[in-house]
């Protein structure tokens, strides 16, 4: 019933959107009379197949480095009221020592005590994000244990080598691939699909995931998981666990359960996203990449068309991002250091409608392997975001950049979520500017040149003054952004270079 609970409250908060879209009222019935809802209505995810209604919160956020207390605050203090339907942690099980942010992702047992916090705090955030009307994701990192050689202790103290976990895997039980390629086990090419999931990548012990054994313990660690509550699993380095393990364990779990495979789109590859699809929803990563080239170029109007050709997965299978942990590191994507132009292409991300929008948020760093700010004992210190943020803060290394408190990006998250599955309307150009509007609740203005647009830009918004929420929010009926006209059909704006202005109906100007 938490569910039913949080759900209604995050639905009266949106009162007035609620009562624009008849299916909100649906879904308050179906929790008030104790009946769980179905999959398809039930989760601020939505289901795979119904687009968002508005007021459906389907933008979430990726809190990397985050520990479970400091996400427990944010959902409260922002990501709740700020419209955000759900957030994505790092990975909660013990892993090995270090003080790098990759021990993540060396499991060491599947103990719910990391140094991001303990079970106790994980279920505490649970609930305190739920309450906020926010959903969890974890990531599951299931398709590896740990890559060192050598034997160690983790950090829940828990003793390994490298193919042996007690009482969990061993080399004894048939728990781990060895593929038997070269002298170290290593995927060696991408092109070979039983290289790719039976071989290891990067060292790490790659687990037998077509036994019984092993599909047991997965669904095991997945269950435990969801008892504290969580809604949903980011499967890490699924293109490494043939599709049909992943199938077989997730087909244990109960329905409903969000699932979102982590499977990078390699050109040439024989393992696809596509193959990934029918287990639940995948990554793809090249909308990021290519909204990168795009933004770099100026060339911003071919970005709201991403997502349209047959290259990429269908849209309502695909989870779309600017970056993650992973490509911000490679730097082959926009991140913070891009100032006005990683605005750009998260403004983009949150204005169309093609897949389901991660916002990202991380600390600064300028070593790659470079941990979040720990204490002497290795724990991950709360996140704080420093007083003032955005694109032309600078950064010391180990701040949070807090890219999900930018005030363009929570600007937009109340955008779309205000214009919820409102069609993509008629586009206008103008040079580098473009404009790109939502059914009659929304509409986005890009300048991606050097000089500043002026124009009249034609919307379906009615008359009014409109808050720019790119600029800065509504508070206490008093519009901190530009107050920007619209009269028969006609918006009046000013859009300086490279910025976006966004208004919504949800965000009149005020008096
Ligand atoms: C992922 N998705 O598929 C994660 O998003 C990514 O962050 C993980 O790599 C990777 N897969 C494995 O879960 C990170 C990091 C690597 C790091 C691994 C394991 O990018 O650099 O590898 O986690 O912690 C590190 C060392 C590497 C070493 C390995 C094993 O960088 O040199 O390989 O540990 O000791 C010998
Ligand atoms: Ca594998």
């Amino acid at each position: 019933m938490q569910r039913c609970t949080a759900r209604t409250t995050r639905r009266s908060r949106n009162a007035v959107l609620a009562l624009l879209t008849g299916a909100v009222v649906a879904l308050s019935a179906a929790c008030t009379s104790g009946v769980p809802a179905p999959a398809a209505t039930s989760t601020a995810l939505g289901s795979g197949s119904a687009p968002a209604p508005a007021g459906a919160r389907d933008v979430g956020v990726q809190l990397f480095q985050w520990t479970w207390d400091a996400i427990a605050t944010e959902c409260t203090d922002h990501l709740g009221p700020a419209g955000y339907g759900w957030v994505l942690t790092s990975p909660p099980q013990e892993h090995v020592l270090g003080s790098q942010w990759w021990t993540a992702y060396q499991p060491v047992s599947y103990r719910i005590e990391s140094r991001l916090g303990s079970r106790t705090q994980f279920g505490a955030m649970v609930a305190a994000c739920h309450a906020a009307g926010v959903e969890v994701l974890a990531d599951a990192v299931i398709n590896h244990m740990t890559g060192k050689d050598a034997p160690g202790t983790g950090w829940a103290g828990s003793t390994y080598s490298h193919y042996d976990y007690p009482g969990i895997w061993s080399d004894a039980a048939g728990d781990f691939h060895h593929c038997g390629v070269g002298s170290s086990d290593d995927i060696a090419s991408y092109k070979d699909a039983y290289q790719v999931q039976s071989c290891e990548l990067s060292n790490l012990a790659d687990l037998a995931t077509g036994t019984q054994h092993v599909q047991d313990g997965i669904v095991a660690y997945l269950t435990d998981l969801l008892s504290l509550g969580v809604d949903g699993f980011r499967i890490d380095a699924a293109k490494h666990v043939p599709a049909e393990d992943l199938a077989a364990v997730v087909g244990r779990l109960p329905a409903g359960t969000r699932i979102v495979s982590e499977v990078i789109r390699g050109s040439g590859e024989p393992v696809t996203p596509e193959q990934y699809a029918a287990i639940g929803d995948v990554l793809e990563f090249a909308w990021g990449k290519d909204v990168t080239g795009m933004v770099r170029g100026g060339s911003l109007r071919l970005a709201a068309g991403l997502g349209s050709g047959a290259t990429y997965l269908p849209s309502d299978k695909a989870w779309i991002f600017v970056e993650n942990h992973d490509t911000e590191r490679g730097r082959a994507t926009l991140g913070y250091r891009d100032g006005a132009d990683y605005v750009l292409a998260n403004v983009l991300m949150l204005a169309t409608d093609y897949g389901r929008p991660i916002v990202y948020s991380g600390y600064a760093f300028s070593d790659r392997d470079a941990g979040p700010v720990q204490d002497a004992a290795g724990k991950v210190l709360d996140a704080q975001c420093p007083a003032a943020v955005g694109p032309d803060v600078s950064y010391t290394d180990g701040e949070w950049v807090c890219q999900h408190r930018w005030t363009a990006i929570e600007g937009m998250v109340g955008w779309r979520d205000a214009v919820g599955d409102d069609p993509v309307g008629d586009r206008w150009e103008h040079g580098d500017a473009f404009a790109l509007s939502r059914g009659t609740r929304g509409l986005v203005v890009l300048n991606g040149g050097d000089v500043e647009v002026a124009a009249q830009v034609p919307t379906t918004l009615s008359d009014g003054s409109y808050c720019d929420v790119v600029a800065g929010p509504v508070v206490e009926g008093r519009c901190l952004g530009d107050p920007v006209t619209v009269r028969g059909g006609l918006a009046d704006v000013r859009v300086a270079p490279r910025t976006a202005l966004a208004l919504h109906v949800g965000a009149p100007a005020g008096a």
